[in-house]
């Protein structure tokens, strides 16, 4: 008999300093039973809840002895489970889960803040890393050691030379105002008898290096410092060494370090940590206590940043010059590993890059964002690393407090060449897991499915990055449009919860939500940059969105509590916004506002579509005066539209249904001023008439003529699509809903820009921000690597494979299959491990019968499918009643295509 699997705590499958009291627990129960009656958990703290008569196999509170800093216990669960016929079996026992609490009182804290004291700081992006050091004596090995870490910076900890956990970038981005993340290490196995040192490299990071466009410095302080605690147990007692003045502080080979800039390393300057001592050694000297917050502190939310994946060259050319130019042939973010430098005293130069120049060397001016404070000017694109050898043998380059964003480094001053095995680059990310999946017939789909899958690996560093290279940054409006796509590819619940903290933590007291987070305020960013785009909407709308989204992904409705009031006072801000301002040109057209109008929000800085292929090239400043009226009164609908189903999920039956009036008022009152009498959208746009119909603000009666306006103008547009950054991810399943299945396959197989294929086609290995990232000619513009054009494969899983949820249903309960080929594609598969199970789609089409077009999907059907535990699937296929089967494999088969069909559909259960 099978057990639960997957088991995890607040979400996560490592649980390791927790500061979650009554962690929730969830598991994936057996496969193949028709769903679970009972569960037992079990943990060997004495917590046994008996057989409890549930369904439920996820979010379940910890109900035993109360947990507090530092407890720990091994849980596991067994589930009975009927089958179809009604037999009710228990099942075995699951693996253990490891659940282990941090500290979480200030009073657990006998270590204090420590700063380096610098006496001058370097300027910004040229600060060096500095080690903190302590040295003890222990009389045995400790039987249990744990070391609590955390900076203000960028931090390694390293106990006798060895480095502590494969984290990096830690203690990771959050918004450090109000939470600063603490790791929790088991270190027992790196402490031994009689000396030990304990010493820690601290860089500038995301707390006071330069960062995102505008490469803005010290935004969260002036000063790096350091927090550790190590509590080691043995026969002898306890004994607990945090930081104190008694470290000692001395200079490392980490000449300077900028998550921008990159890391200069002279391992001439390696310290290996073994004791230094005050006097004795130039530049020793004792470590500042600092005042430093506690009541930040908190543990994890989502799972660490680690390397996860490493990729070997596809080729190394040396080049005229001598620059070795290297090509990883994928599109990453992360660093290399250099384990070739230059004799003693010689300096390697590493250019990271995504694109080559017309010389074949790597080159980054696309990447370099403007000068805000000087007018027509650029700043530089930062990714340079540097590495000076000692001559020691076997030294290996890895610039671990840093991070870029490449498929090439040009490597500079090196008089030996490279052989592949010298040089390697890691992947750098949040540690998500995997659970989706899409093949089909199509090759050049399987590419364009490749590149985005490849596109998010690269913008998934502790949080949801819009590019891993110029910025960075955690924008609002990217994740909102990506994290649908995202979510059925990797788990990123916990990646949403911990980035959607930060979302709270940066809300204006006005309600605004920022456009970025982790942002550390208006007041400190770039004022003319920074500050007047905040509020736009289809940005700070992701705090309604992105919420709803996890919460459709997991059916975790905690959630949506957890957002609730920040979504309310969002959509406060919008709806004072709109009620009481309108339009300079609206006001001057007709001084008394027509009854409609307070449901219009036409004031204040809108992105607005953004980055349309044909639109005007984006400008921030006009952005601030235009009425971008129909974009934004779109968004408070959707929005408020949402918020009335979150509302009913959270049981709020008299909130739903005012928020439902108010969706409704701001509808009609959109229809009113942008629908025409025809119903045809008034600002003609692509973008506007997906809007229209994926937001249901064009009433059914105006439905078909939207619908001929979009088809009009993409034909007119040769048939390319033509929105920006918020519609694209709605502009095919719009198409497939209305009526025009096959135009929304044109448009997915179009290879003249702009198209996805495009990009295919000319190479990319990551999705662009433009559609000609990469023009004709070869020459590269702006971010290669942007994932949210990427969120197009949706289509590929939802409609193309056929795999979607069914209204109403959360966290997979109620499934719909639904296969709608098209493109002449035979095959397409795709699998999701939803929170009850994995779900499985495959569907052949036998190729004799394509239509002669092959945009038309004549042909024998056949279709397989998995269902999972307690779940219920609709199959609906073309021409056929829907049929609704449970948990277990299943095929079917039927003829599909044009009205001669009539087919009796087949299917077998097994
Ligand atoms: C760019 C970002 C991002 C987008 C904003 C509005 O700077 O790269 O993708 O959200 O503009």
């Amino acid at each position: 008999m099978t057990a639960p699997a997957r088991l995890r705590a607040e979400h996560l499958r490592e649980a390791m300093g927790l500061a979650v009291r009554e962690p929730r627990l969830s598991w994936t129960p057996p496969a193949a039973t028709a769903g679970q009656t009972a569960y037992r958990i079990m943990a060997d703290n004495g917590w046994d809840t008996g057989r409890i008569a549930s369904a439920e196999s996820g979010g379940i509170a910890y109900g035993g002895p109360a947990l507090d800093s530092r407890s720990r216990f091994d849980w596991r669960v067994r589930t009975w489970n009927v089958d179809s016929d009604g037999t009710e079996t228990a099942s075995d026992w699951s693996e253990s889960m490891p659940v282990e609490l941090g500290l979480l009182h200030p009073s657990d804290w006998t270590g204090q803040w420590i700063s380096p004291g610098e006496e001058a700081v370097s300027p910004p992006g040229e600060r060096p890393g500095y080690a903190l050091t302590r040295t003890f004596t222990l009389p045995a090995a400790p039987d249990k050691a744990r070391a609590y870490a955390t900076a203000h910076g960028i931090y390694e900890l390293f106990i006798n030379g060895q480095r502590v956990g494969d984290q990096q970038l830690t203690p990771g981005s959050t918004s450090y105002n109000t939470t600063l993340q603490v790791q929790a290490y088991d270190v027992t196995a790196l402490l031994t008898a009689g000396l030990n040192t304990i010493r820690a490299v601290l860089t500038d990071g995301w707390y006071r290096g330069t960062f995102g466009y505008t490469r803005d410095a010290d935004m969260y302080g002036t000063h790096t410092a350091f927090l550790a605690q190590l509590e080691l147990e043995s026969e002898a007692g306890r004994q607990v060494i945090g930081t104190d003045p008694s470290w000692l502080v001395s200079a490392t080979e980490v000449i300077s370090a900028d998550l921008m800039a990159g890391q200069r390393v002279d391992f001439r300057a390696y310290d290996t940590g073994s004791a230094p001592s005050a006097g004795k050694a130039p530049g020793v000297r004792a470590a500042v206590v600092r005042p430093g917050s506690f009541g930040a502190l908190t543990g994890p939310l989502a799972p660490p940043t680690r390397v996860t994946e490493e990729l070997a060259p596809v080729s190394i050319t040396r080049l005229r010059n001598g620059h070795q130019v290297v090509d990883f042939g994928q599109n990453i973010h992360g660093w290399v590993r250099l384990a070739a430098l230059g004799g003693p005293g010689e300096t390697v130069t590493l250019e990271y890059g995504e694109a080559l120049g017309r010389d074949g060397d790597v080159t980054r001016d696309h990447l370099r964002p403007h000068d805000f404070r000087v007018p027509g000017a650029f700043l530089d694109a930062g990714q340079v690393d540097t590495v000076t050898a000692s001559g020691a043998p076997g030294e290996v380059f890895e610039p671990r407090h840093t991070s870029h964003g490449f498929q090439f480094v040009s490597v500079r001053g090196l008089a030996t060449d490279l052989r592949p095995r010298d040089v390697t680059a890691c992947l750098v990310r949040t540690d998500l897991e995997r659970i989706g999946t899409f093949h089909c017939s199509d090759e050049r789909l399987n590419k364009l499915h490749g590149i985005v899958e490849w596109s998010f690996l690269g913008n998934s560093c502790e949080v949801p990055t819009d590019c891993p290279q110029r910025e960075k940054a955690g924008w609002t409006g990217d994740w909102q449009l990506f994290v649908p796509t995202a979510a059925y590819l990797y788990d990123v619940t916990g990646f949403t919860r911990k980035w959607l903290r930060d979302v709270r933590a940066d809300q204006w007291d006005n309600g605004v939500i920022a456009n970025i987070s982790p942002s550390p305020g208006p007041a400190i960013t770039s004022a003319e940059f920074m500050g007047f785009t905040n509020g736009s909407s289809g940005w700070g709308d992701a705090i309604v969105m992105v919420p709803w989204e996890a919460y459709l992904a997991t059916g975790d409705a905690s959630i949506l509590a957890e957002n609730w009031d920040a979504m309310n006072r969002w959509l406060g801000f919008v709806r004072t916004t709109a009620e009481t301002r309108r339009h300079a040109a609206r006001a001057t057209q007709a001084p008394v506002p027509a009854d409609h109008e307070k449901y219009l929000w036409d004031t204040g800085f809108h992105f607005g579509e953004w980055m349309e292929p044909d639109g005007p090239g984006p400008d921030l400043f006009a952005s601030r005066t235009a009425d971008n009226g129909i974009v934004a009164t779109a968004y408070y609908r959707h929005t408020t539209d949402l918020m009335a189903r979150i509302a009913r999920a959270l049981g709020l039956a008299a909130e739903a249904a005012d928020l439902a009036r108010l969706s409704d008022a701001i509808r009609d009152a959109w229809a009113t001023e942008y629908l025409d009498e025809s119903g045809r959208v008034t600002v003609a746009s692509q973008a506007n008439c997906v809007r229209a119909l994926a937001f249901q603000l064009a009433g059914t009666e105006h439905r078909a003529a939207v619908t001929t306006q979009l088809v009009e103008l993409i034909r007119d547009a040769g048939t390319h699509l033509g929105t920006g950054f918020l519609a694209t991810p709605y502009l095919l399943p719009v198409l497939a809903d209305h009526g025009h299945l096959g135009l929304a396959y044109e448009l997915l197989m179009q290879d003249s820009e702009p198209s996805w294929l495009a990009m295919v086609d000319r190479g990319a290995t990551t999705v662009w921000e433009l559609w000609n990232g990469l023009d004709a000619g070869g020459a590269p513009h702006q971010s290669l690597n942007h994932y949210s054009k990427g969120a197009v494969v949706s289509f590929l899983h939802r409609y193309t494979a056929g795999l979607r949820q069914a209204p109403g249903s959360a966290g997979w309960n109620r499934i719909i299959i639904e296969p709608r080929p098209g493109a002449g594609l035979t095959s397409a598969a795709t699998s999701h491990q939803g929170p009850h199970g994995p779900i499985t789609v495959a569907w052949t089409l036998s190729t004799d019968a394509l239509g002669p077009d092959e945009m038309t999907a004549d042909g024998v059907l056949t279709l397989t499918a998995d269902i999972p535990s307690g779940t219920t699937a609709e199959i609906l296929l073309p021409g056929q009643p829907a049929a609704v089967v449970g948990p277990g494999h299943h095929v079917f088969s039927a003829a599909t295509g044009g009205d001669t069909a009539h087919p009796e559909l087949m299917r077998s259960t097994l």
